[in-house]
């Protein structure tokens, strides 16, 4: 197969008539249909039976054998065949060759099964052959009364009068062909040599007052602007004509195979593609899916019609071809991202390239999107898919940071037991806590919610870092006061136990406010002072603890030994304990 078309060994049955005399439309003919993408040349030869029709569609096709040719009277094509090949002169085109069973055979039970093919060749194909012997007489015209009783079988526009028909069909219909075989006259009039369309032109020419006569002609006149005839000789010997497809070229009369030359120069050069509305090709596809249609409404007794089949066509080709390509996203998305992604814009940047190329599958099914309204609804679903996917990116970065958190920053539970209950544990605290977090910043995987996440993070340790930096200063505040104390304790046991002289006031004396001026209001010495008062019923006692501190503090420099009693000592330093716990 290349691109877009298929290439098709022999003809199938496209359309065929059921044991209760329907006419069905084969899926495997439609699904063949289904895989060209490619815009059709449709030729369709219709004509009274055992006429040569399939014969020349053969001829068409370039092939001796294709479409079955019956040698015998009884007629051989039956329903509707159809044979799909590259086109010979077109690139890019498929030419679809439509073979039809013959008209006005006698096996026929119902007459207006004629009519059904007749119209479904028009309605199908881009150019119209009709085949018939020898001449285009009053007979000949006669016999393709089926024009007439098209606007019984086809409808373009629903909304369209009869008068209104003609116009519609004259847009919509194919180019007309009529081909007359074993043609042995000379194409001559009033002496005048004429051409083969000339000759068509004159069978059609109206006579005032003669209604019947002009009906036929003012169909074919009205309903088909674009008419050729061409004429062929008889092919060769009677007896050879029974296995025509056997003969080859040399077995042809010359002129025969000059006149079929004629005629398929013609049709591969100027019939154009199949269109269904000005400036829309119908790709193979599209004329699968037509066909259904036009068959689903001749079995459900309605008339086909082009513009309903073509709306709803449209509307099921462009609603699947939006299917396809969301399918296409989402599983391309499904497949390309890993979440959660490092950055938005790497989310984004996959985003970009492939709905960029939904986009183009979408644009490579649609058909007849007006206003680009199905494109836009496409652009819209895409956009929600990828909004979907942005807020899961968000939930598995988060799921993510949150895994790493709790493992990273994991030895930080050890606060409950009291690893950082010392003094100077807060300092502890803190360079964990920037060690962590240098760590966090340098893991891979946590999504674009890294920095978000880990400051949500923190914000939740700060009071446990209050906390601990509270306890870390009331232990510091606890050793220092214990460190006073030892101090103290050393200088006045110093003084007490040696009974040395004291050279200079001790410091620590000082400190309590046992100072050269007096005692300093609201000291250390001022409570040991008042305490020592109450306990003695009003006054100092001379020789106390407090009086001898006194006394170090007044003179500044003791210049006699100064004994302190060790109890009264003792008694001090006791007092300046229970001040301080
Ligand atoms: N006289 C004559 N016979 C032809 C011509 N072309 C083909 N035949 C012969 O006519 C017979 C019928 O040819 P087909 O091509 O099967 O004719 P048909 O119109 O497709 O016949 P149905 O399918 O039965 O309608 C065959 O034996 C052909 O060999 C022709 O130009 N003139
Ligand atoms: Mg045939």
């Amino acid at each position: 197969m290349s691109s877009g078309t298929v290439i098709m060994a022999e003809p199938v049955c496209l359309i065929k008539k059921d044991k209760g005399g329907n006419l069905l439309i084969l899926p495997q003919a439609v699904a063949i249909l289904k895989k060209i993408d490619q815009p059709v040349v449709v030729v369709a030869v219709v004509g009274p039976y055992r006429t040569g029709k399939s014969y020349l569609m053969n001829k068409l096709a370039g092939k001796r054998k294709g479409f079955a040719l019956g040698a015998c009277i009884q007629p051989k094509t039956k329903g509707i065949w159809m044979w799909c090949i590259s086109h010979p002169r077109k690139a890019g085109h498929t030419l679809v060759l439509l073979d039809t069973e013959g008209l006005g055979s006698m096996e026929r039970e119902d007459t207006n099964d004629d009519n059904w093919i007749f119209s479904l060749a028009v309605l199908l194909s881009s150019a119209l052959v009709y085949n018939s012997m020898r001449t285009i007489d009053s007979v000949a015209i006669q016999q393709l009364h089926y024009v007439t009783e098209l606007t019984e079988h086809i409808k373009v526009n629903l909304q369209a009068s009869d008068e209104d028909k003609s116009t519609e069909f004259k847009r919509f219909f194919p180019s007309f062909v009529w081909t007359v075989r074993d043609f042995t006259l000379e194409l001559e009039y009033d002496g005048e040599e004429i051409t083969a369309d000339q000759y068509l032109e004159n069978a059609l020419e109206l006579k005032p007052g003669r209604d019947v006569y002009n009906l036929p002609r003012k169909c074919l006149l009205n309903y088909f602007p674009t008419r050729k005839c061409f004429v062929f000789g008889r092919p060769a010997s009677e007896k050879k004509m029974k296995h025509m497809e056997d003969l080859s070229d040399e077995d042809l009369k010359p002129y025969f195979i000059q006149d079929a030359k004629r005629f398929c120069d013609y049709i591969l050069s100027e019939v154009k593609a199949k269109t269904i509305k000005e400036g829309y090709n119908m790709p193979g596809r599209m004329l699968g899916g037509l066909a259904e249609m036009y068959l689903d409404a001749i079995s459900s007794g309605q008339i086909p019609c082009q513009e309903n089949a073509v709306v709803s066509l449209a509307r099921t080709t462009n609603s699947n071809a939006v299917a396809e390509a969301v399918k296409f996203y989402k599983e391309n998305m499904a497949e390309r991202v890993f979440f959660p992604t490092e950055t938005e814009k790497e989310l984004s940047d996959i985003h970009g390239e492939v709905e960029e190329r939904a986009v183009d599958i979408f644009i490579g099914l649609r058909f007849m999107d007006e206003d680009q309204k199905c494109q836009i609804g496409l652009k819209n679903l895409l956009q929600t898919e990828y909004t979907a996917i942005c807020d899961k990116n968000v939930v598995e970065s988060k799921k993510a940071c949150e895994s790493i958190i709790k493992r990273i920053f994991k030895p930080l539970e050890d606060i409950a037991s009291g690893k950082y209950k010392s003094v100077g544990g807060h300092q502890q605290y803190c360079d964990d806590l920037k060690r962590f977090t240098s760590q966090y910043r340098l893991e891979k995987g946590k999504g674009i919610k890294g920095e978000e996440s880990l400051d949500k993070y923190l914000a939740t340790l700060e009071p446990v870092g209050e906390a601990i930096k509270s306890a870390d200063q009331s232990l510091s505040g606890t050793q220092r006061k214990g460190k006073i104390l030892t101090g103290v304790a050393t200088t006045l046991g110093v003084v007490a136990g040696a009974g040395l002289a004291v050279v200079a006031v001790p410091a620590a004396v000082v400190g309590l406010g046992f100072t050269a001026t007096g005692i300093a209001a609201g000291s250390t010495a001022a409570g040991m002072m008042s305490a020592a008062a109450i306990a003695n019923g009003g006054a100092v006692a001379a020789g106390s603890t407090v009086a001898v501190l006194q006394s170090i503090g007044a003179v500044g420099a003791v210049s006699t030994a100064t004994t302190v009693a060790s109890s009264a000592v003792g008694g001090a330093i006791g007092y300046i304990g229970s001040r301080f716990a």
